[in-house]
């Protein structure tokens, strides 16, 4: 089968600005060589593989106790909101067998549902192409979705230009109203968010959205040594394992 150039790109036709992440390939998916397809967006923003591992296998390892659900029943449902090439949803779909994967971008879905089914996994996967500022979240709730995971976009590169990234600035929408939609469905919520985010902002926001006396949970993520992305967890991530 063959697939259009914007998704088979090369060190040549990598977007200047792009170029650089071609020799982080295999740090971003370990099989690039067995067909991996990205667009010029998803080069920089698919999640480092060793971080998607980490942010799965940290999921996987929490309980959720006291008459809910064990994180491990067969039937525990996770949202990747912005799932893009898949770099997490492949993670999650190797330890949650129901993995609902979103985009509204028709590329990003295709490469997604390509891309896991390179590590041969998509199906644990429904994959759905929608925009989640739009979508129905009654559908989510009928589904009894348990977590929802979102890397969204950070709005390019540039993100570094600014020491501290504000999150009003975060796409589609302003990280309060996002983490507010995302609330009306369920609080266990993990977020993948810029290593410069303004620390101070997410904690009034915690506060303004689930009370003064709430907490979420913050772990700076490296791959190869170097820092990459900070995970925010709400919910029961915010405290700690039984
Ligand atoms: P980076 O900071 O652009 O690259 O992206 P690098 O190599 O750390 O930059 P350097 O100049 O400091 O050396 C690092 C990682 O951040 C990417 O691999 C993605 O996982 C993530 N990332 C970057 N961007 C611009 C986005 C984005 O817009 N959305 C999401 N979800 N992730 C992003």
């Amino acid at each position: 089968m063959s697939y259009p150039k914007r998704l088979r790109l090369t060190y040549k036709t990598l977007n200047k600005n792009a170029k650089k992440y071609w020799r982080q390939r295999y740090s971003i998916f370990s099989k690039y060589d067995e067909g991996i397809l990205m667009n010029q967006e998803l080069w920089f923003s698919v999640t480092p593989e060793a971080i998607a591992i980490f942010i799965a296998k940290y999921l996987r390892s929490y309980y959720i106790t006291d008459g809910y659900k064990t994180i491990e029943d067969d039937d525990f449902t996770i949202i990747d909101v912005f799932c893009g090439g898949g770099g997490n949803t492949i993670q999650l779909a190797k330890r949650f067998r129901n993995v609902i994967a979103i985009d509204s971008n028709k590329d990003n879905l295709f490469c997604c549902e390509h891309n896991c089914s390179v590590y041969g996994l998509n199906e644990h996967v429904q994959f759905m192409k929608d925009d989640w500022v739009t979508t129905n979240k009654q559908y989510f709730i009928d589904e009894s979705v348990d977590t929802i995971f979102a890397s969204p976009p950070w709005g390019g590169p540039g993100y570094k230009n600014s020491e501290i990234f504000d999150l009003n600035y975060l796409q589609p929408l302003p990280l309060k109203e996002l983490l507010e939609s995302f609330f009306q469905i369920t609080y266990n919520v993990c977020l993948f968010l810029p290593r410069n985010s303004d620390v101070s902002q997410i904690s009034t926001i915690t506060r303004e959205l689930l009370g003064e006396e709430s907490k979420c949970k913050i772990l700076y993520t490296s791959s190869n040594g170097l820092l990459k992305g900070m995970f925010v967890m709400f919910g029961c991530y915010a405290s700690n394992p039984n």
